[in-house]
């Protein structure tokens, strides 16, 4: 089976990872699609910490993953799904009901969210966290 999921993956945290586990606990192969930048600011409304080429490496080298392909807009999941001959399409389910019309070409799966993390908490929790420091270093 193979299976597909997207995302931007900025600032790579353990809610991706066990994402991605998981969609690779589903079949034989994992292809991750990876926003681009241009995709991220002009669709998503997402600036993101790390540019794509850096999150598509990281996200290659984590061990779930088989291919990496860049993401560019939202319309292209079909083609990639009948390019990739994809048997599953797995996302989080902060996307619930989002992709169903993916069905006549392959299983949706909704996936939990891991709690607790996000990339918008993390930056939160950086800058808090070592805002102060930076301060002592200066001071
Ligand atoms: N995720 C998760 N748990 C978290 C945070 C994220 O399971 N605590 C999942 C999301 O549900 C998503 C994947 O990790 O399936 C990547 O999350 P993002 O990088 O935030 O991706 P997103 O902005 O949801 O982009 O066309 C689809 C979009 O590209 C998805």
């Amino acid at each position: 089976m193979n299976v597909i999921t997207y995302g931007t993956f900025d600032l790579f945290h353990i809610g991706h990872l066990k994402l991605l586990e998981r969609c690779k606990a589903l079949g034989a192969s994992l292809t991750v699609a990876v926003s681009t930048d241009e995709f991220n600011s002009k669709s998503k409304n997402k600036i993101t910490a790390q540019p794509c080429s850096e999150r598509m490496q990281i996200v290659e080298a984590i061990k779930y993953v088989d291919r990496v392909i860049p993401e560019s807009c939202w319309e292209q999941k079909r083609d990639d799904v009948i390019k990739y001959n994809i048997d599953v399409f797995v996302i989080g389910d902060d996307w619930r009901g989002k992709f169903d019309f993916l069905e006549d070409l392959c299983q949706v799966v909704y996936l939990p969210r891991t709690d607790g993390i996000s990339t918008t908490e993390r930056k939160q929790q950086i800058v808090s966290k070592f805002s102060d420091e930076s301060e002592i270093a200066t001071a």
